[in-house]
C-alpha cells in the first residue's frame, strides 16, 4: 500500500509498512515486548536508533560501566530456560557482559528479523479516524500500527552542559552515553572528567589507572557505597540457578524488585550498637551496594535516621581518603540526604583520590568557565587536558520521549501536554494518546527499582490488556483524563512523604535547565504498584476507556 508525502512541492509515493504494533527501542524493554507481542500473534516491528540491540547497554560503553543491580536480579525472569542456560560471571555484570546477554536473547528468541536497526523515529501521529499510529523515521520511512509501545528507556537522552568554546578545544571529548565503540585509549593522556554521578564514579578509577593524570571536576559530592563486586563461582551459580524461583519470589515482594534484604526495623527500634553493626555489615559484610539503602526501614523517611547513615558514610570517606582537604570535599553536604540522589555504587572510587595522578577540583568554589584550546578553564585557573569526558547524565524519563514529535488525538502534541511536566496514568498511558503505552514511563516505579523487573511487569500487564481488547473487538484503549489526574496527584503526594523530596536530583528533572520540577517516578515501591495494577485490571481496567468499532 502507498501513502503520499509532499516533498519539494511534489507528491511522492512513500511505501507504508503496516503492523499491529510498533515498538520503539530494542533494549531490555523492547526485546521483551517484541517477544511477548509476537507470541500473542501480533505482527510487530521494533524500530531502534542504534546499530545494535541493547539500548542503554549498547550506548554506555565507557570504561567501568556496569550495572549496580545484581546480575541474578537484573535479568529476565520470563524464560526458565534462559535463566538456566545463561551464566553470569560477576555479582554486578559489566556492560559488555550485559550486552552479550541481550544479544543472546535476541538470537535465542529469533527477535532480530523483526528489528529494524539504525531507524531513529522522528515523529508519531495518531489518526483519529483509523485509531492507528503513523510513524516516520529520520530517513523518511513510514510505519503504521494499531499500537505504539515506547520502549525508549528512562536514561537514554544524554545531557551535556553547554560549555563555552568547546569547539576550540584541540583534544578529544566524549560523553559517557555516546562512547566510541572502539574504546578510548587514555595512556599517557591528561584527562578531565566532569560529573561524579554513577557514571563518573564508575569510570574514574579505571581512567586513573591508565591515564597520566586525571582531574575530576565535581559539582556535587554524592554518596557512594562499595559494590563489593565478586566473581560468581561455579558452585554459587549452580545454587543460584536452582533457587531462581525463590529469588524471583523475593524480588516480587521487595520494594525495589530485587533481592536486597531490607531491615524491617527503624533506627529508633535498635540500640546504638545494633545500628552501627547493621551499617557496618551492609557496608561490607552483607555484600555492599544498594543494601545500604535498605539499612533501616525509615532511612528514606526520617531525617534523623537518614543523618545517621549520612554521617556513617562520611566517616568512611574520611577513613579512606588520606588528604583531609580532599576527603572533606568528597563528603556530601548536610543538605543532601543519603540516597535522595541516586546512590552511586563503586569499586575503589574514594581510594582513587589517594593516587598521585588524581586531582579533585571543587566546582562550587571554583566554577567552570569555558573550554580553552588546551583544556578547561575554571574561575581560578587553567587545567591542561588532552581529553575531556562528560559524565553529566541524562534528560531522564522524558528526554527520549519528547525528542520524538508525538501527536495524539486532534493533533495534540506531547510536548504541549507535558509543558508543565509529564502526566500519565500509571506511568504507562496518557489521556488523549490512545493505543500508546510507555514501558516504565514517568509516574511508574521504574528508575527506583530493578528496571528489568519493572519492564517485565509493564509488558505483561499491557499485553494482557491488549489481548483482552483484541478479543473484545476494542480498537481504542485510552486513559481517561480523570484517572490520569488522580494518578499524577498520587505520585506527587507519594514523593513528598519521602526524603527524595529534599534533593535537587534528576528524579526531579533538576539537572536540566528549565525542566519543570516534577518527581519522575512513583515512590510507593514495586509491590504496592503491582497491587494497584492488579486492582485496575480486576476492575475492568478502571480508568481506561475501551472503545469497540461501532456496528453499522
Ligand atoms: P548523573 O547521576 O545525573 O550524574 C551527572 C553528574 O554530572 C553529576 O555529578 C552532576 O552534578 C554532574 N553535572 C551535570 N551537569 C554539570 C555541569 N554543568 N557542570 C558540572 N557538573 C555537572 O548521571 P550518571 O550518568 O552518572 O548516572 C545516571 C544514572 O545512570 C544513574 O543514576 C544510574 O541510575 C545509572 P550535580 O549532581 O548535578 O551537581
Amino acid at each position: 500500500m502507498f501513502g503520499h508525502m509532499a516533498q519539494k512541492g511534489l507528491k511522492v509515493k512513500t511505501e507504508v509498512s503496516h503492523f499491529d504494533m510498533i515498538v520503539v527501542g530494542a533494549g531490555f524493554a523492547g526485546l521483551y515486548q517484541l517477544h511477548k507481542a509476537r507470541n500473542a500473534g501480533l505482527k510487530v516491528k521494533v524500530l531502534e536508533a542504534g546499530e545494535g540491540v541493547g539500548g542503554t547497554w549498547f550506548w554506555n560503553q565507557y570504561p567501568g560501566a556496569r550495572c549496580d543491580v545484581e546480575s541474578l536480579d537484573y535479568s529476565y525472569s520470563f524464560s526458565k530456560e534462559l535463566e538456566q542456560e545463561w551464566d553470569w560471571s560477576e555479582r554486578y555484570a559489566t556492560q559488555p557482559e550485559i550486552l552479550r546477554y541481550l544479544n543472546h536473547v535476541a538470537d535465542r528468541f529469533e527477535l532480530r528479523k523483526d528489528i529494524h536497526l539504525g531507524a531513529r523515529v522522528a515523529a508519531a501521529r495518531f489518526d483519529d479516524i483509523t485509531h492507528r499510529w503513523i510513524l516516520t523515521t529520520g530517513a523518511g520511512e513510514v510505519y503504521e500500527a494499531q499500537y505504539l509501545v515506547m520502549a525508549t528507556g528512562g536514561l537514554s537522552a544524554p545531557q551535556r552542559p553547554t560549555l563555552a568554546n568547546l569547539d576550540a578545544f584541540a583534544g578529544a571529548w566524549y560523553h559517557s552515553a555516546q562512547w566510541p565503540k572502539a574504546g578510548v585509549d587514555f595512556s599517557g593522556k591528561k584527562v578531565g572528567l566532569i560529573g561524579t554521578g554513577s557514571s563518573g564514579v564508575q569510570m574514574a578509577p579505571l581512567i586513573a589507572e591508565q591515564a597520566a593524570q586525571l582531574t575530576v571536576f565535581q559539582r556535587t559530592a554524592n554518596f557512594s557505597v562499595p559494590a563489593e563486586n565478586t566473581l560468581i563461582d561455579a558452585a554459587t551459580l549452580r545454587q543460584a540457578k536452582a533457587n531462581y524461583p525463590q529469588r524471583r519470589a523475593i524480588a516480587l515482594e521487595s520494594y525495589g524488585g530485587s533481592n536486597l534484604p531490607a531491615n524491617p526495623r527503624t533506627a529508633k527500634e535498635m540500640t546504638a550498637e545494633e545500628r552501627i553493626a547493621e551499617m557496618e555489615f551492609r557496608w561490607r559484610g552483607a555484600g555492599g551496594g544498594h543494601r545500604m539503602q535498605r539499612v533501616f526501614a525509615d532511612v528514606m523517611t526520617d531525617t534523623a535516621t537518614n543523618k545517621l547513615v549520612s554521617d556513617f558514610v562520611r566517616s568512611k570517606i574520611r577513613e579512606t581518603v588520606r588528604d583531609p582537604r580532599v576527603a572533606e570535599l568528597l563528603c556530601p553536604k548536610e543538605d543532601l540526604p543519603f540516597g535522595a540522589k541516586r546512590l552511586c555504587v563503586d569499586s575503589n572510587y574514594y581510594e582513587t583520590f589517594n593516587r598521585d595522578n588524581v586531582e579533585l577540583v571543587d566546582l562550587v568554589a571554583d566554577p567552570l568557565v569555558a573550554a580553552t584550546e588546551r583544556g578547561l578553564r575554571t574561575v581560578e585557573r587553567d587545567h591542561e587536558l588532552d581529553v575531556i569526558v562528560f559524565a553529566t547524565g541524562f534528560d531522564a524519563m522524558t528526554g527520549a520521549l519528547l525528542a520524538i514529535d508525538i501527536r495524539g488525538m486532534h493533533g495534540q502534541s506531547l510536548r504541549d501536554k507535558w509543558a508543565n511536566g509529564p502526566t500519565t496514568y500509571l506511568g504507562m498511558s496518557m489521556a488523549g494518546f490512545p493505543n500508546l503505552f510507555i514501558i516504565t514511563g514517568p509516574g511508574s516505579p521504574s528508575v527506583l527499582t530493578n528496571v528489568v523487573h519493572s519492564i517485565e511487569a509493564h509488558v505483561d500487564w499491557t499485553m494482557a490488556l491488549i489481548e483482552r481488547a483484541r478479543k473484545d473487538g476494542v480498537v481504542r484503549i485510552e486513559a481517561t483524563q480523570q484517572a490520569e489526574n488522580a494518578w499524577v496527584e498520587e505520585c506527587a503526594h507519594a514523593a513528598t512523604t519521602t526524603l527524595y523530596a529534599k534533593a535537587n536530583s534528576w528524579y526531579w528533572g533538576a539537572n536540566i535547565p528549565g525542566k519543570p520540577r516534577v518527581f519522575l517516578a512513583y515512590v510507593g515501591g514495586a509491590p504496592a504498584y503491582r497491587k494497584i495494577l492488579e486492582s485496575v485490571a480486576v476492575n475492568q481496567y478502571q480508568g481506561f476507556k475501551l472503545s469497540a468499532l461501532k456496528r453499522r
